[in-house]
Order: C-alpha cells, then structure tokens, then sequence
C-alpha cells in the first residue's frame, strides 16, 4: 500500500473510541496518506506499506493532536489591572456590576481593527500550537455590535490561513449586554436573533452558537430564544452554564441537543442526568476555577457515573482564565477535580473533538481520521498531566504535515 509517511518504532495512545483507557500499543506505526491516518496500530499487523518517507519516533509518544474546545482567544487589551485589584479584595461580580469586568475587554476589541486583533490573538494561538494542539475552538462575544462580532468571527477565518491548524468560530455575542443595552437586555437579545446571528449565518462565519447563562449575563428564557433561532439557521449550540450559580442551564441546552455544556460547578443532580440522556459532552474549565479561587468543584463524580464525557479545555479568556496551556489545564483538571489520567487526556482529544462535532475528524489516532499527531519526549503518558509548566513536546503534525 502506497502512503506518504511512517512513523515508525512509537509507542501509541489512540484513545481509539469506545475504549476506557488510552488505548497504548508499545510498538506501534503510524501511516499518512492526502493527510489522513491509514493506519494506527501494531507495527507487527500493519500491512504492506510503500513510504515516501519514513520517520524514525525512537520510542516517543505519540498522542492525538491536542484540542481545545473553548476559547476567547480573539480580543484586545488585558485585564491586569483588574486582576490587581481582584488580588486587594474585589470580586468578579463586584468589577463587572461596575463597568469593568468583561465590559473594559469590549470597549478594547471595539476599538481594534480586525489586523490588530488577528495579531493579538497570535501569540495565545502560538503558545496552544506550541504544546501540541491541531484544533481550536475560538469564541467572538467581546464586539456586542453587529459589526463588531462579524469583524471577531473574520478574525477567526484569517487565523486559519494564518497557521496550520483546525479552528471552529462560535458565535457568542450572547455573552454579555453591552452597554447600549444596559436595562435592555431583551433588547440585545432581539438584535442577536434578528441581525447578528442571520448575518454571521449567512456568511458562513460561525460554525456554532453559544451563550452565558449566568445570574449576571443571560436567564435561561433568554438563552432559549437564542438557541431557537441557532435553531433556525441551522447551527448547533453550545452553553456556558452553571458556573457562578445554577440557573438550570445544562437542562436547557441538553434540550437543544447541545454539542458541549461548559464549566458546570453548580451543576445539580438533574442537570447531570439531563446531559446523559442527550450524550451532551461536560466541558471542565479548571483555569477559570482556580483563576476565580473557586471552592465548588464540578460534580466529576455523578458526571463519570452517569457516563457523561468529559472534556477539558482553557477557556482562554482575559478575565477569568488567561490560560493558554492545555497542559496545565490537564495538571489541574486532575489535582483540583480529580480526573484521572486517562480522562484528562481523551478531554483534551477524543472528548474534545466530540464537544466540536468533529469527532469523526479527529481526536484520535484511528484510520480514516486526519493525521494530527503530538508525538512527545516522555516515558508515561501521565508525565502529559504530572509536570507543571513544562512542555515536553517533540515534534506537531496537522493534517499529515
Ligand atoms: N465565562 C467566563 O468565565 C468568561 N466568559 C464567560 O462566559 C469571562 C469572560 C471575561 O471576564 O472576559
Ligand atoms: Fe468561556
């Protein structure tokens, strides 16, 4: 069989789906061809292969390409002085209540035109890329205009060309009610069904659609009404819920037949048995937790119970979680929730894509997906999870490149 590349004598974690572990083969093969995996197993099953080029891994890992499901990457400015003042005793709520918060990030990204925003977005792409991911997700939410969440989203698409990665844009622009709206906050939802998302619809601009469910954003009313005309326009949600307080939010989004409902450490009982019945992924964000100094931990425990999947990603965000590691989004998913190795990493891959929709694209090293490989210097997979701040990656490959 002609293929364009071997990488040969590596040991492997598929995290193949509908296996419980990572699915390690010691002396394993990977095969590329047109940028898909043809083959990812034993080097002794393997069939006859012709290679353009063979690569020697020496005993390295290879792991799926990394994947973070939830992202702000794409805003202005920084919020330093805000966390300065969190540190003298503020807290998030009392910052946002008062015109800073989330607010000062828009006023930021309003005034920033879309070449200074792909460059500022850049670096925090860069340093995910660095440590081994192949796909993204990004989220708009810091325009709150018509204008400006259509110029967030374009950022998005340039960042494509940009680097060698897979990114999905979502449409947030239900993250917050922007100032011309302050009372009104049924007014800005009308104009997110009416004007923005059709136009980032129509434009082929959003891939999916998510809100902020929160006592301090959006009432689960509100979130419906948006998630309705995602509906509408074809596009598949995706929820911030139970973060802060329980507003119910999971349920609403399982009913929606959400791809992933994100942070959840309010979840309740009900909420958890509303996402297994809809096969709705748990998004675990434990940069915004510990960035936050939160003491309620997400409920791991009646999530793994009832066999929802769970995902991990860095919520990279200028206000509660200026993350841009999934490495150490792993260490602390599993000193501060207690997932285990093998959940931390099919978070970052399997369980990931499957919060994107993609996994039948990537997320795993199994024949037929795209070759985005992590091949790492470590003895253990579960030396991904155990180092802090240190990025043992080898060597990156999208797409078969
Ligand atoms: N939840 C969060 O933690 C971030 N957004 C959200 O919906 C906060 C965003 C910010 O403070 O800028
Ligand atoms: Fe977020």
């Amino acid at each position: 069989m002609r293929c364009d590349r071997i990488w040969t004598r590596a040991r492997l974690a598929t995290l193949a789906s509908g296996r419980p572990d990572l699915g390690v083969v010691e002396e394993g093969l990977v095969a590329s061809r047109d940028g898909r995996i043809l083959y990812a197993g034993p080097a002794a099953e393997a069939p006859d292969l012709q290679a353009a080029e063979i690569v020697d891994c020496e005993g390295r890992w290879i792991t799926p390409g990394l994947i973070d499901a939830h992202t702000h990457l794409v805003h202005a400015g920084d919020r330093a002085a805000e966390f300065e003042l969190r540190l003298a005793g503020a807290s998030y709520e009392e910052i946002a209540r008062s015109g800073g918060g989330i607010l000062s990030t828009v006023r930021a990204t309003r005034a920033a035109a879309e070449a200074e925003l792909v460059a500022a977005a850049l670096p925090r792409l860069d340093a995910l890329i660095a440590e081994g991911a192949t796909t993204v997700e990004i989220k708009s939410g810091y325009g709150l205009t018509l204008v400006d969440e259509i110029k967030s989203l374009r950022v998005v698409r340039s960042l494509t060309g940009a680097r060698p990665v897979r990114l999905r844009a979502t449409l947030l622009a239900a993250h917050a009610a922007p100032p011309e709206y302050a009372g009104d906050p049924d007014g800005y939802i009308d104009l997110i069904c009416r004007d923005i998302l059709p136009a980032a619809a129509s434009e082929g601009l959003a891939d999916a659609v998510d809100a902020f469910c929160e006592s301090i954003a959006f009432t689960p009313a509100q979130v419906e009404r948006v998630f309705r005309a995602a509906r509408a326009h074809g596009l598949p949600v995706k929820l911030h819920a139970e973060q802060l307080s329980n507003q119910g939010g999971a349920a609403l989004a399982a009913r929606y037949g959400a791809l992933s409902v994100d942070h959840l450490e309010h979840l309740d009982a009900a909420g958890v048995a509303a996402l297994a019945r809809a096969g709705c992924v748990a998004t675990l964000l434990p940069g915004a937790y510990l960035f936050l100094r939160e003491t309620k931990t997400p409920p791991v425990e009646a999530l793994r119970a009832a066999g929802v999947p769970m995902a991990l990603a860095t919520d990279c965000n200028p206000g509660t979680s200026p993350l841009t590691s999934l490495l150490l989004a792993m260490n602390l998913a599993a000193t501060l929730f207690r997932l285990t190795v093998t959940e931390c990493l099919a978070g970052v891959t399997r369980e990931a894509a499957r919060a994107l929709g993609l996994q039948d694209e990537t997320g795993a090293l199994e024949a037929g997906k795209a070759c985005d490989l992590a091949i790492w210097d470590i003895e253990r997979p579960a030396e991904l999870v155990y180092r802090m701040g240190f990025n043992p990656l080898h060597a990156r490959i999208w797409a078969g490149q």
